[in-house]
């Protein structure tokens, strides 16, 4: 493989004692390397608390096969109050009756957001240990799904390709990581909120509707959120499913339509 067409994969993880503070990970070519580097670097460096260690690790794909797709579309609500937000997204989400377990990827500050979150997707915590999983719908009995989102192989910022939409940063990689996680084997929803004290945004992203942005789920200043997977059951394969969202490296190459909300699903629910 020559060096121009050889992707790397490059993470960074920051942490105080032993809290997570800041992640993300980037596919980039190798002469983007120390560009991306410095902008994670910075990113951890900014962050409110100042962090213990932060580690970057850098490592070619070589010969794992790179799986290219487009974006979800990105749907956009003019909604900013938070009753509405959250039961829009509930809504959102009743959909299939196959929408049947919720499992909890990780996170320190989750856990005592969870029951809201679990309320707003209309789902009954079955433990408030990590991971944590939710009952939601006919699957009860089942044990939850210990999904783990490692960021491995997302791409958000392809430049040229990013619609004058997506400014954030944080819009940008949650769509890549949104896509990626959609097109998972036995996926049918993710939900999410984010757990930045002051970023109150979240949202609902599946194959269909794609990535419906709620801009108001919480009060700012609080820190809690996180994101969670609705998957199939019968026929999961959770071993496919943990592979691809370990292993997989997804490659962002176009983004979707960036649109206003024009009579999303269950909005007046
Ligand atoms: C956005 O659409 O602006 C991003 C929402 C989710 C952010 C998740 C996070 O990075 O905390
Ligand atoms: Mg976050």
């Amino acid at each position: 493989m020559s060096h121009e067409t050889l992707l790397y994969s490059v993470r960074m993880r920051a942490s105080t004692g032993r809290s997570h503070l800041s992640g993300a990970e980037r596919l980039v070519p190798r002469d983007r390397i120390d560009l991306t580097m410095k902008e994670l670097v910075h990113r951890a460096l900014s962050k409110q608390v100042a962090p213990d260690q932060i580690v970057v690790t850098i490592d070619a794909l070589g010969d794992i096969p790179v799986r290219s797709v487009s974006s979800l579309d990105l749907v956009s609500l003019d909604m900013h109050n938070i009753t509405a937000c959250r039961r829009t997204q509930h809504a959102s989400l009743r959909t299939p009756a196959s929408l049947l377990r919720l499992s909890w990827p990780h996170s320190a500050h989750s856990s005592r957001e969870l029951p809201l979150m679990a309320a707003t997707c209309g789902a009954r915590c079955s433990s408030m240990r990590r991971p944590v999983s939710v009952r939601a719908g006919p699957i009860a009995r089942r044990p939850g799904l210990p999904v783990r989102l490692e960021r491995r192989g997302v791409q958000a910022d392809r430049p040229g390709a990013v619609s004058p939409r997506l400014t954030h940063f944080r819009t940008k990689e949650a769509l890549a990581l949104a896509t990626k996680v959609a097109y998972a084997p036995g996926i049918v929803a993710e939900l999410c909120w984010s757990d930045e004290p002051d970023y109150t945004v979240g949202y609902v992203a599946d194959r269909t509707k794609g990535y419906v942005r709620f801009p108001h789920l919480k009060q700012a200043g609080n820190g809690f959120g996180g994101r969670a997977f609705f998957v199939t059951h019968g026929d999961l394969d959770r071993n496919a499913l943990m592979v691809y969202l370990q292993e997989t490296p997804v490659l962002i190459t176009e983004i979707g339509t960036c649109r206003a909300d024009d009579g999303l699903p269950g909005r007046s629910g």
